[in-house]
């Protein structure tokens, strides 16, 4: 049953974004069975939604009873977010509490690495909405992934990838002009920035300059003239996301200089304009030799960034991985956002499940991310989380023009999970994942609780029968699905397993690579000792004998086989679970991820059976148990 106050709306909206919340207040209320009467702010006796909008830009929301009304008040956007959290709370069918809220970062956004010609990189729900033939396109799905973002409280998104290539070069020339306008006019509305990736070598590239570099006047004039083209003709454009000096792309390397010289140059050019600058620092030897065993990939961002904290302009961002490597299913928190005091970071998340079962999998992260914004640099210093620690986020997006956005449907909890999260980084993801399947599949007790459930083990699951204790890197080298146990150990990538038939793993303590000591001195002696490293990143800091004891009196490798084993029969048992919903749910829904669920089963037998194979074949050690391995 609606409360009383849902039959009426009063109130009025001045700005294109408070009529939006309107709007949405309207269709949210009916698609619940109510009929709401929209009546003016004439009527104060009248128990009504009442929104009340206020001048401003900011975001916050207040919603507060006011005798049998419920009060919605904030600015244009505020209302957005007020509108959308009183929805979810009636669809809840929750007593509503009072909610006076701002988010925790003025930044939450999802980078697509979507490219021009309509493709996604690591995409896994179908296609680009925002790109087609070469062009960026505004469609209904733009509008409606609008609202989607701002359902979730995110109120950003960068649409083109980080490699920028092809035609998206061309963002910048002013030829697609009238589709970004479009574009960011239409997201605008629901309170979400335009973010653009940019190339750093654009003067070469578009302006015909033979240097890109950040301390030519030629190149600062050239940025300089392109972003009052850009910024005049785009409205909500927010800035630019670079990667350079990554992975091939070019960057302030190139020429000697700093990455602190390439963004500042970049900052400088937006900042009459209001914009930011979000510098990647995802940059590492991506060429190296699997010989030198001194290289290490995790330790890059440190190296390269830390000795730079202080040196960047205000308007720039370092958006860092999480982890020091490369979204694996498990690393330590990336140890550069302790040494980062006077530059503002933002933490970059992957919901595209690249390493995480491409949402083929089930892989609920939002625990994980939780794990992570929680995580304390010194234990003896205040705010001194991950979560207090950095000024913005953003996930790379799981998104694509599939009928139900994000390929498999309980991936969706990923994307409305990081919403909540980035609001309030305290948000409860078990809490987030009850409050999803009920807003997504309905109130029945018995489907809540077997999605609930589903979702919260998925991400142990996961990792159980693949990759174990943070060694990373076992997948099918080029798409990253599937198992491949020494598919990089001989390539250019940095990723080495160095398993051989004694021992396994990289040491990267102070007798290795010397990774541990990146992080605060209580940090480094958690990590650096063998007896004290948490055994879950067992094989992400050390390199190990298989007979190495466990706590739990298990061997190294033999916890390795059970957790492959246990990992494909905990994923069976997640299916048989799906199964029993089939009369529960809309037939389609239940059928599209019932077949998700075969080829996750087929996927993690193929893991479990590839891993202790190759593991049994090295070692010559049987498993305990004699369950089958592949002689
Ligand atoms: C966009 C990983 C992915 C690449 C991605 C890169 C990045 O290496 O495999 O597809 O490129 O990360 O984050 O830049």
């Amino acid at each position: 049953m609606l409360p009383a106050y849902t039959k009426y709306i009063c109130g009025t909206a001045a700005t294109r974004q408070g009529k939006a919340a309107l709007r949405e207040l309207i269709a949210g209320l009916q698609a619940m069975g109510a009929s709401p009467e929209v009546c003016g702010s004439q009527t104060p006796g009248l128990p009504a939604v009442r929104l009340k909008e206020v001048p401003g830009s900011e975001e916050k929301a207040v919603l507060r009873r006011c005798g049998e009304s419920m009060e919605i008040a904030g600015t244009g956007r505020g209302l957005i977010y007020g509108v959308f959290h009183l929805l979810r709370h009636l669809a809840l069918g929750e007593e509503f509490p009072e909610w006076d809220s701002s988010p925790a970062y003025p930044i939450r956004m999802l980078d697509h690495w979507d490219n021009a010609d309509g493709s996604i990189e690591r995409g896994y729900a179908g296609s680009s909405f925002f790109f087609r033939n070469g062009k960026p396109i505004c469609t209904e799905r733009t509008r409606d992934y609008a609202r989607l973002l701002a359902s979730c409280g995110l109120n950003g998104c960068c649409i083109n990838n980080v490699n920028v290539h092809g035609s998206a070069l061309k963002l910048l020339t002013g030829s697609f002009k009238r589709e970004l306008r479009r574009i960011a006019l239409c997201l605008a509305e629901y309170g979400i920035s335009l973010w653009l990736s940019v190339s750093f070598s654009s003067p070469m590239e578009l302006g015909g300059l033979d240097t890109a570099d950040p301390l030519d006047e030629g190149v600062k004039q050239w940025w300089g003239e392109t972003c009052l083209r850009l910024f005049s003709s785009i409205p909500n454009l927010a800035g630019f996301l670079v990667k350079a000096d990554s992975e091939g792309r070019p960057g302030p390397h190139s020429y000697g200089r700093s990455q602190a010289e390439g963004a500042n140059m970049l900052a400088d050019a937006v900042r009459p304009f209001g914009g930011k600058i979000l510098w990647r620092c995802f940059v590492y030897n991506c060429t190296q030799d699997w010989r030198d065993a001194k290289t290490d990939r995790a330790r890059a961002q440190c190296d390269h960034f830390a000795p730079l904290d202080g040196e960047f302009r205000e308007n720039v961002f370092l958006q860092l991985k999480n982890g020091p490597v490369d979204f694996q299913i498990r690393e330590p928190v990336s140890p550069l956002l302790g040494h980062l005091e006077k530059t503002a970071s933002m933490m970059e998340f992957q919901i595209a499940q690249e390493y995480t079962g491409q949402q083929r999998d089930v892989c609920y992260l939002i625990p994980m991310f939780r794990d992570i914004l929680d995580f304390r640099f010194r234990a003896r210093r205040e705010n001194d989380r991950t979560a207090e620690r950095i000024s913005a986020v953003c996930a790379v997006s799981n998104t694509g023009d599939d009928y139900n956005w994000t390929g498999h449907d309980l991936a969706a909890a990923n994307l409305f999970g990081f919403g909540l999260l980035s609001w309030n980084p305290c948000a409860d993801p078990a809490e987030i994942a009850e409050e999803w399947s009920v807003l997504t599949f309905g109130d029945d007790p018995e489907v809540t609780k077997t999605v609930t459930d589903i979702l919260m083990r998925s991400r142990d699951v996961y990792e159980k029968y693949t990759a174990p204790l943070g060694i990373g890197w076992m997948c099918v080298p080029g798409t990253h699905y599937g198992p491949s146990p020494e598919g990089y150990e001989f390539d250019r990538w940095g990723t080495y397993l160095r398993a051989n038939h004694l021992e396994i793993g990289v040491e990267r303590g102070p007798e290795g690579t010397g990774f541990t000591e990146q992080y605060s001195a209580e940090l480094a002696a958690l990590y650096r000792n063998v007896k004290s490293c948490p055994e879950e990143l067992l094989l992400f800091f050390h390199r190990l004998p298989y007979n190495y004891r466990m706590k739990d009196g298990r061997t190294l490798l033999q916890r390795i086989y059970d957790d492959h084993f246990e990992g494909y029969e905990e994923a069976a048992a997640m299916s048989e679970a799906w199964d029993k919903l089939a009369d529960k749910l809309e037939p389609e829904v239940f059928r599209r991820v019932q077949e998700r669920f075969r080829e996750q089963l087929r996927c993690a037998a193929e893991w479990r059976d590839v891993v202790n194979t190759w593991l049994y074949r090295l070692t010559m050690i049987p498993d305990e148990k004699g369950r089958r391995i592949y002689p």
